[in-house]
């Protein structure tokens, strides 16, 4: 990091309870999107993911199809950084996380499943066909075989393995968490199906070996003003074996109340956890806060808690509220999400709380 950028960042943590006292309502959001339907989702790879979301949406298919659609094509781009291609934990091995949630309460999730390239249909099938809300590893694998889903074979993509060699050399656990603005200029690093999702906005492996997001989260709303969210990881790259984050816990890295809004969050998932996060910005929405101004919120608490620390983490959140309004908040500087309605598709650069 350049000393002028060090210096800011620590300028910012030092003039901290002036930021924190700034008002909320201050804040414009940065798109209000009204009408209907509506999909935002998480990084670069949420445009190719919101097109899949959309065909659903635009048939007049409801929020939860559309979101296990639309992340489905993320999951199964290989060597990517969200599904079966994407780096593994520190012993070598794939460990996939994801939930789902609809608008009528009811959820699912899958944790620690291993060699199953759709995690977020195996969700969905936990929601619908068992009594439960999550099941995790080798469980949730044995479901998922019995209900239908191919087991993959074991072992890592082109790219995983050689970034796994280079991590090997030094087996350091050092997450570097989308520091740097994805917009850097470094066009079309990350490998893509035929989607979209390429170009200056692509996955980039950082210096490490690691991607700079490994997850998708997608929140929407339907026509018929319904809302429902997803949200699909290979978790931190080179993890804790056994590690689980915030994405397959309801409540953390998705929540949806569908009297008040829908949230999904990315970035340091134990720090999400520590605060309920995609839960707190759906309460602060029903506060009345905007979704910027409540994603906002929920962001401010994790720096808060976190002091000096929350400089080496990233964290954001991006939610929809019951008028089909979407904001977000991140962190750090370089989060982005992308938006599909019937006006616009694009990605939309989110305001950080650190410079
Ligand atoms: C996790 N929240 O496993 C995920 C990581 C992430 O972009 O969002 N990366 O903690």
């Amino acid at each position: 990091m350049s000393t002028r950028r060090k210096f800011l960042h620590s300028a910012a943590l030092g003039s901290f309870g002036t930021l924190l006292t700034k008002r909320l309502a201050a804040a414009t959001p940065q798109v209000a999107v009204t009408g209907r339907p509506v999909v935002i989702s998480t990084w670069d790879t949420g445009l190719a993911a919101n097109k899949g979301a959309w065909e659903v949406l635009s048939r007049n298919g409801t929020a939860l199809d559309a979101v296990e659609a639309g992340v489905r094509i993320t999951e199964s781009e290989i060597n990517c950084c969200v599904g079966l291609g994407a780096n593994p934990d520190r012993d070598g091995h794939v460990t996939l996380d994801a939930s789902i949630m609809d608008h009528q309460w009811n959820c699912g999730s899958v944790a620690f499943l291993e060699r199953i390239k759709h995690p977020i249909s195996v969700a969905r099938r936990v929601m619908e066909k068992t009594p439960h809300v999550m099941l995790v590893g080798e469980g949730a694998q044995q479901f998922a075989i019995a209900e239908g889903f191919p087991l993959e074979p074991a072992g890592l993509s082109e790219d995983a393995k050689k970034a796994y060699k280079e991590w090997l050399k030094k087996s350091e656990y050092k997450p570097v968490i989308n520091i740097e603005n994805t917009k850097s200029g470094k066009e079309g690093h990350g490998p893509h199906n035929d989607l979209g999702a390429s170009g200056p906005w692509a996955p980039q492996r950082l210096p490490n070996g690691d991607w700079n997001h490994d997850t998708i989260g997608m929140v929407a709303m339907d026509a018929a003003g319904n809302l429902s969210g997803s949200c699909t990881t290979s978790g931190m790259g080179f993890k804790m074996r056994g590690r689980l984050g915030d994405s397959p816990i309801i409540g953390a890295g998705l929540f949806v109340d569908n009297e008040v809004g829908a949230v999904t969050a990315t970035g340091q998932g134990e720090d999400v956890i520590r605060i309920c996060g995609s839960h707190s910005v759906v309460e602060y929405m029903r506060q009345g806060l905007s979704p910027e101004n409540a994603c906002k919120a929920a962001v401010e608490k994790i720096a808060r808690i976190k002091k000096e620390k929350a400089k080496e983490i990233q964290v954001a959140f991006i939610a929809i509220n019951k008028k089909g309004e979407v904001g977000a908040y991140a962190l750090q500087k370089g989060f982005s999400y992308a938006i599909k309605n019937n006006s616009e598709e694009k990605m939309v650069e989110v305001k950080s709380f650190l410079p």
